[in-house]
């Protein structure tokens, strides 16, 4: 059969480059490697004659758009330019069809929607269409059928991520995306432990529970296996980036994999660690495997807002440590942060910079809070009536998507720009921050021409002088 999935992501003008999807990889591998055939069609912008042209030319049985909340807006006008040329079985699958499906099913022009793990799920109803067989009882799908919905239940998670196949990079054109970025992406395990209160983690246990382990890791020799492969046939990779939520949870897994790692493959890589999970050890374990960047989340500076608010177990002291040691070790560190949180003010966003200059972060990614479906975060910003309707698409923008009492979209816009150059370059930041408050006319000069050069210049030169010509990617909270 022909499977045609199609990818929701964000418009290319807010990535530095283009990624590879470890879900769809995935999916795709196990369908060929079940004899089916299957492309992709990367949804950013949605352009009506690239949608009929590849319904046109691939002449799809089935199609599969994967999707995350941040592009739910889209999706109904999506599946209307879909149906234009296509009358087969259009299935959501993803992170918006598994923590929003009440919203999701909803969705006119749709057979159905898969929660969770897809592999398995997708096999069977492709092998029920194949045959005429009822598709309606497929585990973790849920149908329309007229006014009744059928829910039906999860099955377990898949316990041994080794009986998968690689997922499939060729649909991805991936000789051509690490031309783009030679940074090829990978994911060794599933699942994260933690609660935080902003992530889709708890919502996705919350949806497996007793159905299985949490966190489970590939062997290492599968994924040493997987980077050999990947490096064979795609000579471009010039550097490594795990995606992993919890890399750093299982210190003898990692062990294993570092030294086997640092033996066999050897190239730079970047990693996510959340911080709490780590000691000089792994730091140092990390470092001989030639790690040379570190993810993590700091968040929050104000303990309130860290700690209750999105639930995130962590004193200032247990950051600043964690960060320090990556430092020690000789690893450069990344972190992650939000602004525009629930209960945030000018006042905590000043502790979030303050917290990010003690942890002495050689990067400092800000972006703005968004309270995705599913999330506690969302439970209360919906409680406290605080979510707007303006556009969550990518937390990149500037714009928050909260009408709080303590903080105006002015302040939220004024330090998202200005959040970086108060973390690493104090000096220069009352002069950026000056210039960001210049109006002229509707728009503002500064935001629109000034800035975006500023940063375009900041950006080439951090990038050449740290991670040298090879990064491009731009990774984002991930949820460490
Ligand atoms: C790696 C990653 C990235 C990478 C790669 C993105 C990509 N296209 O895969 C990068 C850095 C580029 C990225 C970017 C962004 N990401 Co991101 N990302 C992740 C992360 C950590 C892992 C995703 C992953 O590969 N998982 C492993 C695979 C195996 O699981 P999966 O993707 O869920 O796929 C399985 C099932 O969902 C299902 N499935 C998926 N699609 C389909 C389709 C069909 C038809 C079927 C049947 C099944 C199915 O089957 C798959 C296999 O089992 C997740 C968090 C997480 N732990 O999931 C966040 C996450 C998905 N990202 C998130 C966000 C917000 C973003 C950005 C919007 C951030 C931004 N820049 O503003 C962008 C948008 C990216 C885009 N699509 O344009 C949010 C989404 C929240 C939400 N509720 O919508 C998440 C959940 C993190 C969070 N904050 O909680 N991301
Ligand atoms: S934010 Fe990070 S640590 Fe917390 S649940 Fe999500 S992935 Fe896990």
């Amino acid at each position: 059969m022909k499977f045609l999935f199609v990818l929701m992501e964000i418009p290319r003008r807010f990535l530095m480059a283009p990624h590879f999807a470890q879900g769809l990889g995935s999916l795709s591998a196990l369908l060929k490697q079940e004899g089916h055939q299957t492309d992709l069609l990367r949804v950013g912008d949605i352009v009506p004659d690239k949608i009929a042209r590849k319904l046109r030319d691939f002449d799809p049985d089935i199609i599969g758009i994967s999707s995350s909340s941040c592009f739910a807006g889209k999706l109904p006008n999506v599946v209307e330019q879909l149906r234009q040329g296509f009358n087969g079985p259009i299935l959501l699958g993803g992170v918006h069809a598994t923590v929003a499906p009440e919203e999701a099913i909803e969705i006119p022009g749709l057979m159905g929607i898969v929660r969770g793990e897809g592999e398995m799920p997708l096999l069977e109803f492709i092998d029920c269409i194949k045959s005429g067989a009822d598709h309606t009882k497929i585990a973790n799908f849920w149908f329309r059928d007229g006014d009744r919905i059928l829910r039906n239940d999860i099955r377990p998670r898949i316990e041994d991520l080794d009986s998968l196949p690689f997922p499939d990079r060729d649909i991805f054109d991936y000789h051509n995306l690490l031309a783009e970025n030679p940074v090829a992406e990978f994911m060794f395990s599933r699942g994260c432990p933690f609660q935080c209160a902003h992530c889709i983690n708890a919502e996705w246990n919350r949806l497996y529970r007793g159905k299985g382990k949490v966190v489970r890791y590939r062997s290492v020799d599968n994924a040493i296996a997987e980077i050999k492969q990947v490096a064979e046939r795609y000579p471009e990779m010039k550097q490594i980036e795990f995606h992993d939520d919890t890399l750093t949870i299982n210190k003898d897994w990692l062990k294993d994999l570092c030294t086997r790692y640092a033996k066999e493959i050897g190239l730079p890589f970047a990693c996510n660690v959340r911080p709490g999970t780590v000691d000089e050890e792994t730091a140092r374990m990390l470092k001989e495997a030639n790690c040379t960047e570190v993810r993590m989340g700091i968040e929050a500076g104000n303990d309130f807002i860290r700690k209750k608010i999105l639930k995130r177990n962590l004193s200032k002291e247990d950051i600043i440590r964690d960060f320090k040691t990556f430092k020690k070790v000789g690893i450069r560190t990344w972190a992650f942060n939000m602004i525009g949180m629930p209960y945030e003010t000018p006042l905590t966003i000043e502790e979030t910079i303050l917290l990010n200059r003690l942890a002495d972060a050689d990067f400092a990614q800000v972006s703005v809070f968004t309270p995705f479906p599913g999330t506690e975060t969302r439970t209360l910003c919906e409680e406290m009536g605080w979510l707007s309707d303006r556009s969550m698409e990518t937390y990149f923008q500037n714009e928050s998507p909260l009408d709080q009492p303590g903080l105006t979209l002015e302040q939220v816009a004024y330090y998202n720009r200005i959040f970086r150059w108060r973390v690493m370059y104090p000096r220069l930041a009352p002069l950026v921050g000056l210039l960001c408050r210049i109006p002229i006319g509707r728009k503002k000069v500064v935001y629109d021409l000034i800035f975006p050069l500023i940063k375009k210049l900041y950006r080439l030169i951090k990038y050449h002088r740290d991670v040298g010509e090879n990064a491009a990617a731009q990774p984002h909270c991930e949820g460490t």
